[in-house]
């Protein structure tokens, strides 16, 4: 018979579209929701290492066991995965692997940023012995430290496969969300509006561009971080690099004029974080 389809990707499976209501919902309980999704669709991807064994990333939702539930860099994920419980519960035929990184796509979306394009396939790891005996677990010391400059961040992305304008769009995701004390050890939001996707973040760091001294290093008892002339803003030194590099900074600026522009490199940078690693041929249709 002529009518059988040639084997194809999977279609966008049927329950994305309530999964992604669920993860709304979670966002418009609580405004500090969604930037908590958001990093924990980074930090389940931003292990990845081009070529390396293991290779990290995404997949097999590694998060859920040592060592990666354990690393310091992850504090306070444990929240975000908590979160997202029910809607696993309620939706068994998703992976953790998929809502984790789903989770964080539906979440810049529905805070006012770009729609990140997101294929559905990834699988878990059940255990962390699974994990041991597929050669699979990833050591700490793969995401960024944020007391760190410019050469750092590099190595850090590079080592994904991403070029300077993917790094500097990407860190635009500090417009949403906030440090914590008691997580990171630094403390307070990079904007005046922390739940809402925008440049906003490029804008401030510009200020010092236009003004040098706009931003300077906090007096305080905790890790070296800047303060804003409000002092309710902060930044990393990481942030900070941004500006400070020669190569980054042009971005910085161009960013900082130009939102679309912004939202367009950080919707293909971002959706390409959450699939590194994952093994095309298990992706499906991208939805
Ligand atoms: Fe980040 N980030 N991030 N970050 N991050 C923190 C919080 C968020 C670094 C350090 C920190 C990205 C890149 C970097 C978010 C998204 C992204 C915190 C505070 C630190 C420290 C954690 C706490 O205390 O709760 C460093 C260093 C880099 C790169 O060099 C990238 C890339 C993304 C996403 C695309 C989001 C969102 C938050 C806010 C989380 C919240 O709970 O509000």
């Amino acid at each position: 018979s002529g009518d059988a389809k040639p084997a194809g990707k999977a279609p966008v499976p049927a329950y994305a579209a309530k999964v992604a209501t669920a993860v709304e919902s979670l966002i418009d309980d609580d405004d500090n929701r969604g930037p908590l999704l958001v990093r924990l669709a980074w930090h389940s991807s931003g292990t990845y290492a081009k070529g390396g064994s293991p290779a990290g990333g995404s997949d097999g939702a590694r998060m859920r066991f040592s060592p990666e539930a354990k690393d310091g860099a992850n504090a306070g994920l444990e929240k975000a995965r908590a979160l997202l419980e029910p809607i696993k519960k309620a939706h068994p035929d998703i992976s953790y692997a998929d809502l984790y990184t789903y989770a964080g796509a539906v979440a810049i979306e529905h805070m006012g940023g770009p729609h990140i394009p997101f294929r559905f396939g990834r699988s878990d790891f059940r255990s962390e012995a699974e994990i041991a005996s597929a050669k699979a677990a990833v050591a700490s010391g793969r995401l960024p430290d944020a007391a760190q400059g410019a050469s750092h961040i590099r190595d850090v992305f590079y080592r994904m496969g991403f070029n300077d304008q993917e790094i500097v769009a990407l860190s635009g995701a500090h417009t949403l969300g906030r440090c914590h004390t008691d997580r990171s050890g630094f403390e307070g939001p990079w904007s005046f509006a922390p739940t809402t996707m925008s440049n906003q973040y490029f804008d401030l760091l510009n200020k010092e561009i236009e003004k040098p001294g706009y931003w300077t290093v906090r007096k305080w008892d905790g890790p070296k971080q800047y303060k804003d002339p409000t002092g309710e803003l902060m930044m990393l030194p990481t942030d900070m690099a941004l500006i400070e590099d020669d190569k980054f900074r042009p971005y910085v600026q161009l960013y900082a004029k130009d939102e679309a522009a912004f939202f367009k490199d950080f919707a293909a940078a971002f959706a390409t974080l959450l699939h590194l690693g994952v093994d095309e041929a298990k992706l499906g249709e991208t939805a």
